[in-house]
């Protein structure tokens, strides 16, 4: 077989789905399955490369590491779903535009796995940015519960077909502010209080990600609000939108905690040879061999819900 010719053929063997009879005719051509693969691969090198670094780490401070490989794991398997053409439905525009040829039809394209994968992944990516301001979990559980709300308003919005979708994206916009009203004020009064390290690296990743998620519903409008341009136009946009707002921002992010000690931010993580809070103390061969690996004594453990620059020696 002649590889150099081999194409792609996702949207032949994925391409016919129906809804209703019809298939979708305002849909990605082989140029967009090239493009959503592309970004998986981007996905999946960046998932080793953030598991990989994880290794470089005593197994108490991989938090991030953990978190943003998550991320693009997840990422690559949507984007594989979307270069195969799956993960997706036809669904009526509220503006039919028969004389523009990049987006006449009566069905446009809805890849609505875009949305699980946002659902799992845009709390991971709040996760690591409130973690590293150092905020009070509560704060940001109800954060992570409203952007949730912003991501689900999306979907919906995307598969109704009347002028309704727009009240969802209203309610999605909404959430939104929220969710940017935490990260540029209330976090970032969070990560000042740790410390001016903490406060460079939140403010970097924070700054990055606001200014990113802006445009996610502006590309909404123009893609399943507006059917504006094209299914191949709209992986473009938000393929590019998503690269860099999960391996550049996770690049970030990581890079700016080589210096920054979980436990500054209230994150005391236990390993397994660790000494039980309130247990007895226990010597192991790491503890005698002082190899810089942090071990807190019976009583440091039992402070383990302070925040701040409490312990660690
Ligand atoms: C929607 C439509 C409803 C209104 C708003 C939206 C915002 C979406 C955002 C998505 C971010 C996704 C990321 C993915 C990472 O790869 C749902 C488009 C405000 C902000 C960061």
């Amino acid at each position: 077989m002649d590889l150099t010719k081999r194409e792609n053929n996702a949207i032949q063997a994925n391409g016919n789905h129906f809804v209703n009879g019809a298939r979708s005719d305002i849909a990605i051509t082989p140029h967009g399955s090239d493009w959503y693969f592309t970004v998986c691969a981007v996905m999946i090198v960046s998932s080793f490369a953030f598991a990989g670094l994880s290794f470089t780490k005593p197994r108490s401070h991989r938090i991030f590491h953990y978190i943003t490989a998550a991320i693009t794991m997840v990422a690559a398997i949507a984007y594989f779903t979307m270069g195969a053409d799956l993960g997706e439905t036809g669904i009526q525009p509220e503006f039919i535009r028969p004389n523009n040829h990049l987006v006449a039809g009566n069905l446009r394209e809805i890849f609505y796995v875009r949305y699980i994968d946002w659902v799992i992944t845009t709390p991971l990516l709040l996760l690591d940015l409130l973690l590293t301001a150092g905020m009070p979990w509560p704060t940001i559980l109800y954060t992570l519960l409203i952007d949730e709300i912003m991501i689900i308003t999306g979907l919906v919005g995307s598969l109704v077909t009347s002028s309704y979708k727009w009240g969802y994206y209203v309610f999605g916009c909404i959430a939104f502010f929220w969710v940017a009203y935490t990260v540029t004020w209330t976090a970032r009064k969070h990560a000042m209080a740790v410390g001016p390290d903490v406060h460079k690296t939140y403010l970097i990743c924070g700054v990055w990600t606001i200014f990113l998620w802006f445009l996610y519903p502006i590309a909404w409008g123009l893609c399943e609000g507006g059917n504006v341009i094209s299914p191949d136009s709209e992986a473009v946009f938000y393929g590019v939108l998503d690269i860099m707002a999960k391996p550049v921002f996770g690049a970030l992010l990581i890079w700016g905690h080589r210096g920054i000690e979980p436990a500054r931010l209230g994150l005391h993580i236990r390993d397994y040879d660790d000494p039980m809070p309130g247990g007895l103390e226990r010597k192991t061969e790491k503890d005698l061999a002082g190899n810089g690996h942090h071990h807190h004594g019976v009583t440091d453990g039992n402070t383990a819900t302070t925040t701040g620059a409490s312990t660690t020696v």
